[in-house]
């Protein structure tokens, strides 16, 4: 698998070496080619398990502009994870170097941990001959002075289930007798929403990007079809399946619909699609883990391909804070959150 991704794609480590001599993730037929992630440990709340869950034993490492890395941070907040795992922000614009620790600029910190410079210092200490994209989110342990795993839709698994003892808030996003639904929607969105915008905004042929299109406007109308008669994608409960979907939604007007030519709708055109992402916007936690303006750098200003002038596109100004409705729909998020809220006002 790495020797034939080492031939499209150098901007990455090789060895434990950082290559900056080419960036290129299409393959031959102009189709953007997504690698899969290395470190792929998993935190288990078993006396046998290697990693396991504990407060102030782990640390998640994003972008606040990532939908991947997003994913994780949602979760956390959901969850009151916070005091429990702490979290260093790198800066939204990613250049020749990669991700990099800015804690002057706005809502980026320094690394907590290590003190790094580039996110890449930490692969290599946790791999010394890593040969891998050197991508957020990464969880990493500070016992073991590893990375666990940096695949965002296990991160979010493992602090949904594993840290309940842990966590501020009893919610569960991953219930029992949703399970099954929730892995098949979660799988289901992938390939046509969250990596089909990217498809589309890196694909270099008309017809990967037409077919690209196609499959992703198909799954929002079929989504928005879904959601007149259901609250939440899995039925009436919120559950993982909403947050990988609500992090492709909530960057979609302002980025994807302009910057990767997503442009046959927006999503504020949408009948129920809009209102269910206010919905989840409004969710108690989940508005304040949005950064707008690190979406919007980080995507206009990193992928010169795409955006040679680095022009980052104005509009549009949505109101996520618009009533939405959706209440009249059964179900809701979980109580414990929504107590926790009239408890903060
Ligand atoms: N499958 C990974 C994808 C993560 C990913 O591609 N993250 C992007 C940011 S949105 C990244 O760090 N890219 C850097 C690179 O590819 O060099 C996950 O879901 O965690």
């Amino acid at each position: 698998m790495w020797v034939a991704a080492l031939n499209v794609c150098m901007n990455m480590l090789v060895d434990g070496e950082w290559r900056t001599d080419a960036y290129e993730s299409t393959d031959d037929d102009g189709s953007f080619e997504r690698q899969t992630t290395p470190f792929r440990d998993e935190i288990r709340d078993d006396p046998d398990a290697r990693f396991q869950p504990a407060a102030g034993r782990y640390h998640l490492y994003v972008s606040a502009a990532c939908p991947w890395a997003h994913r994780t941070l949602v979760t956390r907040a959901l969850k009151g994870l916070e005091d429990a795992i702490s979290v260093s922000v790198v800066d939204p614009y990613r250049g020749e170097d990669g991700w990099q620790f800015t804690p002057e600029k706005e809502g980026c910190t320094r690394d907590h941990v290590h003190d790094a410079d580039y996110l890449r210092e930490l692969y290599v200490k946790a791999d010394p001959d890593a040969t891998c994209r050197v991508t957020v989110p990464v969880l990493w342990d500070t016992e073991e002075g590893t990375i666990v795993n940096n695949e965002s839709e296990e991160i979010m698994r493992m602090l949904d289930t594993e840290f309940d003892d842990y966590a501020r808030r009893d919610v569960d996003l991953y219930p029992e007798g949703y399970r099954d639904e929730v892995d098949r929607i979660i799988d289901e969105i992938y390939e046509p929403i969250n990596n089909g915008v990217y498809r589309a905004g890196f694909a270099t042929k008309q017809g990967p990007y037409d077919e690209a299109v196609d499959d992703l406007f198909a799954a929002l109308d079929h989504w928005d079809e879904v959601l007149e008669e259901q609250r939440y994608l899995a039925g009436d409960r919120l559950t993982e399946a909403d947050i990988a979907m609500f992090t492709t939604l909530v960057r979609f007007d302002n980025v994807y619909h302009t910057h990767f030519m997503c442009n046959v709708q927006y999503i504020r055109e949408y009948d129920n699609l809009w209102p269910y992402l206010r919905d989840l916007y409004q969710t108690p936690g989940v508005g304040e883990t949005v950064n707008m303006d690190h979406i919007k750098e980080h995507y206009y200003t990193t992928h010169p391909d795409v955006n040679p002038h680095r022009i980052v596109a104005r509009g549009p100004d949505l109101d996520f804070e618009k009533p939405h409705d959706r209440d009249e729909l059964p179900g809701g998020p979980p109580s414990d959150l929504v107590a926790a809220a009239s408890a903060d006002d």
